[in-house]
């Protein structure tokens, strides 16, 4: 059984099935994406994630997509310990539930933060002309880069974008009076995939978001003490791994 992984190193998507894979033990041949060239766009790579991101994988010759999906994937085919779904169907659509609303909400506000802070100098250098090119290219995620605007996004959005990791936070901590974990005694999807967020954030310099929510810190320390956490977060795969690379706007960042 082979496992071929496609992915980039510090996308937080990429991650998230990176630190489930190593839950599992799970070993994976090694294909990084080159998101700056835009290999993700490539006819190859869309003949295995028509939806021209990253993470996929193939798994004996069948691809499968969607870093939340890769998940509960590997967490079926690799049944032994540890399970990371519970098995009771009320705690399983909790975690569900949970997993809708990551996807949904904090995991597209931390790429407002994200663009603003770090990538933004790539299309600042950009023409208006050649910034169009490249947002057309990407039928999914054109009207992310339109909003971006080739000079950064509104303080609306982005003070908006605040708010729902923000809401994130919250809901987390409230959820965690039951914890440790998100749905309660079990380590599970749900804690795997909004991890890398609270990274990123950190990256960010935005750590205080949960400077108030002590069970949301304690949670972050637990994530971050398991071994398949440093098994994902390999030397590299930060973006604080690059500080020359960083071009951190403080406004924002606070
Ligand atoms: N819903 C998708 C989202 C994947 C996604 O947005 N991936 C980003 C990196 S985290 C990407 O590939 N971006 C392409 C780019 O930056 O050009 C998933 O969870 O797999």
């Amino acid at each position: 059984m082979t496992l071929v992984l496609y992915h980039h190193d510090k996308s937080t998507c990429s991650q998230k099935v990176r630190i489930c894979l190593a839950e599992k033990s799970v070993a994976w041949e090694n294909r990084p994406v080159d998101l700056a060239n835009a290999e993700n766009l490539s006819p190859e790579y869309l003949a295995i994630n028509p939806n021209g991101v990253v993470p996929a994988f193939v798994h004996d010759g069948r691809p499968i997509i969607e870093s939340t999906v890769m998940c509960e994937y590997v967490d079926e085919v690799w049944p032994d310990a540890p399970k990371l779904s519970p098995k009771d169907p009320v705690e399983r659509a909790d975690m569900r539930a949970w997993l809708r609303f990551i996807d949904e909400v904090p995991s597209m506000a931390i790429r407002v933060p994200s663009f603003q802070n770090v990538f933004l100098p790539r299309f600042l250098a950009m023409s208006d002309a050649e910034y169009e090119a490249f947002r057309d290219q990407n039928t999914l995620r054109r009207e992310f880069f339109m909003r971006l605007n080739r000079t950064g996004f509104s303080d609306e959005e982005y003070d908006n974008a605040l708010l729902q990791l923000a809401a994130t936070v919250e809901r987390m901590d409230a959820a965690l009076t039951k914890g440790p974990w998100l749905v309660g005694a079990q380590y599970t999807i749900a804690d795997i995939c909004v991890a890398p967020l609270f990274q990123r954030m950190e990256d960010l310099g935005m750590a205080d978001i949960w400077a108030e929510a002590p069970r949301v810190a304690d949670w972050f320390e637990r994530m971050r003490a398991r071994p398949a956490y440093q098994v994902a977060f390999y030397e590299v795969s930060r973006l604080t791994d690059q500080l020359d690379e960083l071009r951190l706007r403080p406004r924002e960042a606070g």
